[in-house]
This record gives structure tokens, sequence and C-alpha cells, in this order.
């Protein structure tokens, strides 16, 4: 007989354990040399720790302290680049010019890049049948909480110029329910922050009108100058050879 899954997300990914500590090693050996005294043995088992044992409903961003504390890492200013609903373009971004960072080209962020994870209350194995979807099961998830917290660290920890990379072929480049709109931009800090600069990326063939004169782009602007950050937005066909505008 089959039991029924327990949760409607797709379950903890296979080797879950095995890939974090080969994903350590790689960034730690190869990627950021500088990380290279950081013990990813231990790296490992705190992320294996932050959800097994514990509720998959209930994570708090407190589960994450001890992960948190094994990976700091110093991003250079006006070398963060935020995304949203733009992770490809970003990411082949980042992968042509190795010292701009997205979170997902952080220590932490490439640990965690694509996996799914999560443990049940009253075992200490990880689930790898099932895992709560955001927003079938439950919000408080442990890969929603570690991104959300992940994402709300980057955006604090970023000072110089800010980079956003967004998608100019979708009506709305700009969602204020994203990660993008609802976590990082509130959590830039205006007296380190010169500047948020989007790009607006469309398919290559031109759109109609100018994107960064849309309603949500607009939308975006009045944010960031209520927060007193000044905000500069240019649109490209195709990824631009440079995000300095
Ligand atoms: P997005 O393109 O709307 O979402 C990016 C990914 O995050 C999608 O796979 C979303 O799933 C997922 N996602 C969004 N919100 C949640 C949530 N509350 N719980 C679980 N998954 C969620 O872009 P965005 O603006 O929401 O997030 C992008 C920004 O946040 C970037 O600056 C990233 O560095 C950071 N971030 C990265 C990741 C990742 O690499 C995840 C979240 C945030 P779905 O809507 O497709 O179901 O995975």
């Amino acid at each position: 007989w089959l039991q029924r899954p327990k949760w409607n997300g797709r379950g903890t990914t296979d080797n879950f354990a095995g890939m974090v500590l080969e994903r350590c090693n790689v960034y730690t050996q190869m990627l950021q040399p500088a990380l290279r005294n950081v013990d990813c043995q231990k790296i490992q088992e705190a992320f294996k720790s932050s959800s097994i044992s514990k509720n998959p409903c209930n994570i708090t961003e407190e589960d994450y302290q001890p992960l948190v504390k094994l990976t700091t890492q110093t991003i250079p200013c006006g070398k963060t680049v935020l995304w949203s609903k733009a992770k490809e373009t970003a990411h082949e971004y980042t992968r042509g010019d190795r010292e701009m960072f997205t979170l997902e080209d952080t220590l932490l962020g490439y640990l965690a890049d694509g996996l799914t994870w999560c443990g049940d209350a009253g075992t200490s194995e990880m689930n790898y049948r099932s895992c709560p979807h955001w927003k079938k099961d439950c919000p408080n998830n442990p890969v929603s909480v570690f991104w959300k917290m992940a994402s709300r660290r980057f955006a604090d920890a970023a000072c110089g110029v800010v980079y956003v990379i967004l998608n100019g072929s979708i009506s709305n480049p700009f969602d204020e329910n994203s990660t993008f709109g609802s976590v990082e931009i509130n959590n830039l800090r205006p007296e380190k922050v010169q500047a948020l600069h989007a790009w607006v990326i469309h398919d290559v063939g031109g759109v109609p009108s100018d994107p960064c004169m849309t309603s949500s782009i607009n939308k975006l602007k009045s944010i960031t100058s209520q927060r007193k950050i000044a905000f500069r937005c240019r649109h490209n066909a195709g990824l631009p050879h440079s995000l300095r505008i």
C-alpha cells in the first residue's frame, strides 16, 4: 500500500548532507580561497541540525544561527546583485564577473541553492518523502525561513551601489510580494547604500515602451525615495556587459 505523503512539497533532496559538504568544499577550496579555513564538517552538521527533530512548520530564524555564525562572509561595497524573477539572468551575469555577488554566490546561498530540506518532530531523520510547500502547507518551513533570513541579512549588509536585475518580459517586474519586494528592499540601509540601480532585462527583439517607465517600476522608485535611497533604472535587451550605469 502507498501511504499519502504528509506534505505537498518536494521532500529533502537526495544526499542532502553530502551535497552540502561537497558544495562547502568546492566553495571554500576553489571559489573563494579566502574562506579556506572554514570547517565544512561543522557547517554540514549545523545545517542538518537546523531542522532535524523539529516541526517543519515551526522553524524560526534562530534555528539557523549556528549555521550563520559558521558562514560569516563580507561582500565588498558596490558588489551586491539582487534579483527578482530573473534568477538565470542574474547568475549568468555573476558567472561572467566573479567580483559581483548574488546571494547564491555567497557561501550560505551557494550551499542551499536549489535544495529542499526538512525534518520532523520525533525523528532524527530528514524527511525525504515530502516537505511543507510554502503556499499549500505553511510559511514557516525550513526552506522559506532560510531564504527569508539569508535575504534579509544579505540586504542589510549591502553597501555602496546595490544592483537589482529585474525581468522586463513580464507585466510586473517589481513585485511587492516577492522576496526582493518584501524583504530585501526594506532592509537596505540608506546610511551606507549609495543608490539602487535597477537593470530591467527583456527579451531580445525590443519592447513596445520603456520598461523603466511602467507603473511597476514607478512603485519601486517611490519605495526607494521614501526610504531615502537614490534610484536609477536602465533597461536592456539581454544582459548588459556591465551593470555600471
Ligand atoms: P522570485 O523569482 O519571485 O522567487 C525566487 C524563488 O524563491 C522562486 O523559486 C520562488 O518560488 C521562491 N520563493 C519566493 N518566496 C518564497 C517563500 N516565501 N518561500 C519559499 N520560496 C519562495 O524572486 P524573489 O524576489 O522572491 O527572490 C529573489 C531574491 O531573494 C534574490 O535577491 C535572491 O538572492 C533571494 N532569494 C533566492 C532564492 C533562491 O535562490 C529564494 C528566495 C530568495 P515560487 O514562487 O517559484 O514557488 O532560491
